[in-house]
Order: structure tokens, then sequence, then C-alpha cells
């Protein structure tokens, strides 16, 4: 038995995804709907050997949906994501559009599957480098308390979409070249001013808040908060744009609630954990890069250190591919928890 299957910004760096993502963990389908902006319509796409065109996403492309994974922007995500709820699908919103919305759960099933139990109809997928942290922090918060995290990231460039990737590839050849190509793109693209990305690194992720966080920071703050159903835990964060092209690593400082967890406790509670990796092995210098993460779907963990001064604090890395773990994974997992636990019904 499959469902009908709408994927909306199915011609994404994310869409694409998606649909590997879907054949690779054999869906059940029985429809598959690719829709998109205007601007990408009539694209072809084939999956599992079968040619589809890419269709306009409007209300009435969700008669008779029952599942539909939405990562075409906030935008698409707040004008149709209620139209498709009002005709019988789910929702899984990769968007930050809803994210915070009380209604709306936010959910890593290895952290808060639970959580999906209690839709309105939109799940909301959180941010990718939120999804990875959270991840790898679940096991240390279940066994040892979790009172405050501070993060510092690496992020890849497919985290800002296709026209940074093609902007990274595109300046890095000019700049071996000794030629300049003017920066369009990145940091933000839409922004008043622009940088460039090559042998370079952008402290800034998405569009500034009044505070002085970056939205993306401001996003690894509340959505960690949301998910690990704690908001005592303190949480600051500073992203930062690096020029590769997959998987965003993290070097996350935490405090547990008492003085005499053991490095190899937290390394132990990190390894039985579901969807996370350890690799750490400093005598043989094994640790997650973003290149040995990439095309993966775990979350991976290195470096586990004690704090030198503070006997509750421990420093990790953790490294995961942002476009799978970070966004198509993650979803897809939504889904398939929806499906098995029987809460596609509401
Ligand atoms: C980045 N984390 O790397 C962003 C991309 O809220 O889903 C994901 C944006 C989001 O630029």
């Amino acid at each position: 038995q499959g469902y009908n299957v709408a994927v909306v910004g199915a011609t994404g760096a994310v869409g694409e995804k998606m649909l590997e993502t879907l054949e690779k963990k054999n869906f059940p389908i029985n429809e598959l709907h690719l829709l998109s902006s205007k601007r990408s319509a009539g694209k072809e796409i084939t999956f599992k050997g079968t040619a589809y065109t890419v269709k306009e996403a409007t209300p009435e492309s969700f008669e008779n949906i029952q599942i539909a994974l939405f990562s075409a922007g906030g935008s698409v995500s707040k004008a149709l994501a209620h139209e498709a709820v009002k005709r019988g699908a789910v929702v899984v919103d990769n968007t930050s559009a809803f994210r915070m919305d009380p209604e709306v759960p936010l959910v890593v099933p290895e952290v808060n599957e639970e959580d999906i139990a209690k839709h309105n109809g939109i799940i909301a997928n959180p941010n990718c480098s939120t999804i990875q942290m959270v991840a790898a922090l679940k096991p240390i918060q279940e066994q040892f308390g979790l009172s405050r995290v501070i993060v510092s990231t690496y992020q890849a460039v497919s985290g800002a979409g296709t026209k940074a990737v093609n902007e990274l590839q595109e300046q890095s050849k000019a700049f071996l070249d000794g030629e300049e190509l003017e920066p369009e793109i990145l940091p933000v693209s839409g922004e008043k001013k622009h940088y460039p990305i090559a042998f370079n690194a952008l402290p800034q992720i998405d569009v500034f808040q009044e505070n002085g966080y970056t939205f993306e920071e401001m996003k690894m703050i509340n959505e960690t908060k949301k998910i690990m159903h704690d908001s005592s835990i303190k949480v600051a964060a500073t992203c930062v744009r690096l020029p590769f092209f997959t998987s965003h690593a993290e070097s996350v400082y935490v405090e547990v609630n008492n003085d005499n967890v053991t490095v190899e406790q937290i390394q132990e509670a990190i390894k039985n954990a579901a969807g996370v990796v350890l690799e750490d092995d400093t005598e043989n210098q094994v640790y997650p890069t973003p290149l040995s993460a990439a095309g993966k779907p775990d979350v991976f963990v290195g470096r586990v250190r004690k704090d030198l001064d503070n006997s509750k604090g421990f420093h990790l890395w953790v490294v995961s591919d942002n476009l799978l773990k970070g966004a198509a994974w993650n979803s897809v997992q939504i889904a398939e928890s929806l499906i098995k636990n029987n809460w596609l019904q509401k």
C-alpha cells in the first residue's frame, strides 16, 4: 500500500535530496506529484526510472495528497501549507515558516518523535545546523542533564542554495586564475552587501536581528530549547559560512549538571544514541570532517574533551550532511513516523 505524496520545491537542492531519500528508503508511494514555483514548472525529473513533469504548486495541487513535503522557501509554505492541510494532507515543512508556532511540532525523530502525534496538519523540520546539534546533545541531556550550550558553526555553502554553490565554484576558479569575480549571492541573497566566499570565512548566515545575532543563530538558540523541551538551557551561537560544498561542522561546548561525568561516559552515551556515530580516536587521528560526512545520513561526533577549567564542561565536534540529516533525511523520517505510528489521521 502506498501514499499520494507531493514534493514541493522538487527542483531545489533539498528537493533533489528529498527524492533521492524517498527512493533510497523505498518510501511507500502510490502517486508522486512534483511541484515547484511557476519559474521551475515544466522541468522533467526522473524518479525510479519514470519521468515526471514538475507542475506549478497551487492550492488545487493538494487534492488527494496525503503527505506533502515542502522545501520551496518560507513564502511558498506560508501560502500553501494550510491549503494542503485543508485538503487532507499532512505537511512536513522544511522552512522556518512555522517552526516556532506553538501549534506546530518541531521534530528530530531521534530526539522528540512523540511530538509528531500532537500535529494539527503541519510538522516543522528544524534548521539543518540545529538538527545535527540536538541529535548529539540528546543522549547527554538524557543521561547527565544539560544546562548550557555554546556553539560555533562551520557551514557549507549548499545551505544557502544552488546559486551559492555556483558562486563558490566560479569564484574559486576565477581566484586561482588570478581574476576577481564580483560577489553577488553570499552571505545572504538579496542583502545590501556581498562578500567573496572563495578562500574566505563569512560570520553572517541569514539576516541580522535587532539583538545583534543573525537569524541562523537565533534559529539554533530557539529551536534547540523547543525540540529539547527545556527553555532553561542557556544557548549561544555564532554561525559562520566556509568555502566547502557539503556538511555543516560545529564546535559545541556543553555544560552538564554534575561534576563527576567523564569523557568516556559522554563517548559511551553518544555511541549508543540513535542516528549518531562516534568517530573519536585522537591517537589515530580519527574525527569526522565535512567531506567524510557528506552523502551519509548520520550525525558524526568526535574530539570529545573535558573543559580544563569547568568540571561540568565538555567540548565536542559535530558534523553532518546538511542536505540529508539536516533536511531531506529528517523530513522523510518524520513522514515514515507518521505512517508507522498511525499519526496521519487527525
Ligand atoms: C544555511 N541553515 O546553512 C541554513 C539553511 O531555515 O531551513 C537552512 C535554512 C532553514 O544557510
